[in-house]
């Protein structure tokens, strides 16, 4: 079990947050529907080999559980969660590892066209993963399932629901939020709420 960084603090809700025991849904534009048989999971652009896995293929990978928090920029904290999934390490291990160039990446959901970008080291953290279970059942599909990316230390809106693609570019990319006002990076404890 990895055990996110951020849940070892001696105060773990962020300034500004409240803790709540409840799950709230939110999105932008609710849950798309998503046929299993067609369902993809896409790495691509700067890896060495993209990798196109299907449900199968991607249940199939070596599997992490992941104990962290989750910060919504909306101001409630969701505390002990525990995760499981394929650990970003090893989806890049597949795609032959990023290239030197890859500096960025976007994130896309089955949501019509719904993306979020972050930097790669964040990306690439420890803790990060794409999760298909939370506290040990299956992601309802409000939650973002079959499949969600979770990176345990931004605020919450950087962990796509839905995803189906993640790109790796050299420049940045900025998502729906990130064009609508919020903050590029959204670290919590910084308070990255909102753009400029
Ligand atoms: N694909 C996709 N992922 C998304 C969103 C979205 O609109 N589309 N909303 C984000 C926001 S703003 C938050 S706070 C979290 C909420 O996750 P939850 O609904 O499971 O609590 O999902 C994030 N991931
Ligand atoms: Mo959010």
């Amino acid at each position: 079990m990895i055990i996110s960084p951020d849940t070892k603090r001696g105060q773990r809700i962020p300034p500004g947050q409240s803790q709540t025991v409840k799950w709230p849904v939110l999105d932008a534009s609710g849950t798309p529907p998503i046929d299993m048989n067609k369902w993809r999971l896409d790495v691509f652009g700067l890896v060495e080999k993209e990798v196109s896995l299907t449900w199968d293929e991607f249940m199939a990978l070596p599997r992490v559980e992941v104990f962290s928090d989750f910060h919504c920029v909306t101001r409630w904290s969701r505390l002990d969660n525990t995760w499981t999934g394929v650990a970003v390490s090893t989806l890049m291990e597949l795609a032959g590892g990023v290239k030197a160039e890859a500096k960025f990446v976007s994130a896309l959901g089955y949501d019509y066209g719904w993306t979020t970008n972050l930097p790669i080291a964040d990306f690439l953290m420890e803790d990060a993963l794409v999760a298909t279970h939370h506290d040990g059942v299956a992601l309802t599909p409000e939650h973002g399932g079959p499949a969600r990316l979770i990176v345990p230390q931004l605020y919450a809106w950087k962990s796509a629901k839905w995803l189906g693609g993640l790109e790796l570019l050299a420049e940045d990319k900025p998502g729906f939020w990130e064009r609508n006002g919020y903050h590029n990076h959204g670290d919590p404890w910084k308070e990255e709420r909102f753009g400029y």
